[in-house]
């Protein structure tokens, strides 16, 4: 990317996040938000074919919205358009002006493509430098990047912005755990970004190999759901302070929310993502706090912009002040998409539910499987977890307290007996990218 594009590259210091929109007077912001919007609206009407299918089925034109709150009235993207649309349908650039393309993978078929002109990766990089600059991390750092380069936009999107922050990036990819290790140590590397379970993975190895990594400061962790209980016990153990980074390919990549130093749930660019919370059974919008999906709408993208593009991610917007003086909101951690639900005997259950049940307690390692199977008919869940090395040596009595106080914790929880498995530290599947929790072993009829 051209650096004359970043405007602090010539401030001493580099950059300041007081001076970025994060702390916006409100009313600005809106007023920013409603003339973006418009502007999106009109692009999307104009250049995307079924954008405009869909407001001219509800007689709608760009004129229409009027304030921020006609928002409402747009009809929502769903990841299926993508799909439907594949690959370039719901570009609004000719593809001379598109300098990217990223791709997801998703579980069924075909990927989704999405596509980034200049000005799009510009502002990507600076929704970047803004999350990398709430977490403390600054010029002299030194950023190990083990988000995945290629199609995935975890490794590019963190390259570029830890680059326009002025830091020094090493684009190592995932992956290579012992490699990785090396280099942290020889390089001095003082921020790792790659998903959280790929990070417990890597610093049990460098434990194993008894190196501790003399710099590292700070975890920049995201692209899978991962709990509070998660984070307490990587600081515990690894001593870094961990922040929590959210985003999506369809809206951008990562940076579309970051956690700050008050560390209470990442911080929406509002500037650039407009945020909303719907009723996931009915497309109902939600007022600020209360619980449900959500929604955003790209502000500012050019080369596909996204209409209410409905995440699947469940949260709540919170507009109460944070401490930090940033007057974006915050949502909450999301530790569970309405996808990701399983129901077993008709109740309905979040991995993400399991995982805080399994981690309150004292003896248990953050690396854990479930398995559902139906035997006669009747769905059963077991709960494969590692213990720690202390336990796993103890009594054996020990182990069975532990395993009955688990079973009692998750039925607690989740109202379902489940069979938990204690099983020896490092018997578990590692992963190396996004981690998959729950295999499904049932047969359907
Ligand atoms: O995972 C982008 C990303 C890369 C985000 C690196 C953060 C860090 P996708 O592959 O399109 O993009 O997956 C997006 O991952 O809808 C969420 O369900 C989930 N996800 C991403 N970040 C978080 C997070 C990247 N911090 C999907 N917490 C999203 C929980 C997350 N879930």
């Amino acid at each position: 990317m051209s650096t004359s594009t970043i405007p602090w590259n010539d401030i001493p210091g580099g950059f300041h996040p007081e001076s970025s929109p994060d702390f916006l007077p409100i009313p600005q912001l809106q007023d920013l938000q409603f003339h973006r919007l418009k502007a999106t609206v009109r692009r999307a009407f104009d250049h995307v074919p079924l954008s405009k299918k869909r407001m001219e089925e509800r007689s709608l034109t760009p004129q229409d919205i009027k304030s921020l709150a006609d928002i409402a009235k747009l009809p929502f993207t769903l990841k299926i358009d993508l799909r439907d649309t594949y690959p370039f349908g719901l570009f609004a650039s000719p593809m001379d002006e598109i300098v990217r393309l990223h791709a997801s993978s998703g579980t069924t078929g075909k990927p989704i493509v999405v596509a980034y002109t200049q000005a799009d990766i510009n502002v990507w990089a600076s929704c970047m430098v803004r999350s990398f600059a709430a977490a403390g991390v600054h010029r002299g750092d030194v950023i190990q990047n083990a988000y995945g380069y290629g199609l995935f936009t975890g490794g590019l999107g963190a390259h570029y912005g830890g680059e326009a922050l002025g830091a020094t990036v090493i684009p190592i990819s995932g992956g290579n755990t012992e490699r990785q290790i090396m280099i942290m140590n020889d390089f001095g590397s003082s921020v790792i970004c790659c998903t959280p379970s790929y990070f417990l993975h890597l610093y049990e190895r460098a434990r194993e190999l008894n190196i501790k990594p003399p710099r590292l400061r700070v975890g920049i962790f995201g692209a899978e759901p991962w709990t509070n209980q998660m984070r307490i016990r990587i600081e515990q153990e690894s001593g870094i302070k961990a922040f929590d980074i959210y985003g999506l390919s369809e809206i951008i990549g990562p940076g579309v929310a970051m956690e700050c130093s008050c560390q209470n749930g990442p911080h929406i660019f509002e500037d650039h993502f407009f945020p909303e919370i719907i009723n996931p059974d009915t497309g109902v919008p939600l007022p600020d706090g209360s619980e449900g999906e959500l929604v955003l709408t790209t502000l500012s993208k050019q080369a596909m912009p996204m209409i209410r593009y409905r995440t699947r991610d469940i949260t709540t917007l919170i507009r109460t002040p944070c401490p930090c003086g940033r007057t974006i909101r915050r949502i909450a951690r999301i530790s569970r998409r309405s996808d990701d639900m399983f129901i077993i005997r008709g109740v309905n259950v979040y991995p993400s539910q399991i995982e805080t049940a399994l981690l309150a307690a004292e003896g248990t390692m953050p690396h854990y499987q479930i398995v559902l199977t139906r035997v006669k008919d009747l769905d059963q869940i077991e709960v494969k977890v590692e213990v720690t090395p202390e336990v796993f040596s103890d009594k054996i009595r020990a182990m069975e307290n532990l395993r009955q106080k688990l079973e009692n914790s998750i039925d607690h929880t989740i109202g379902i007996r489940a069979t938990v498995t204690l099983v020896e530290p490092r018997t578990l599947q590692r992963s190396e990218g996004k981690i998959c929790r729950v295999h499904d072993l049932r047969v359907m009829k």
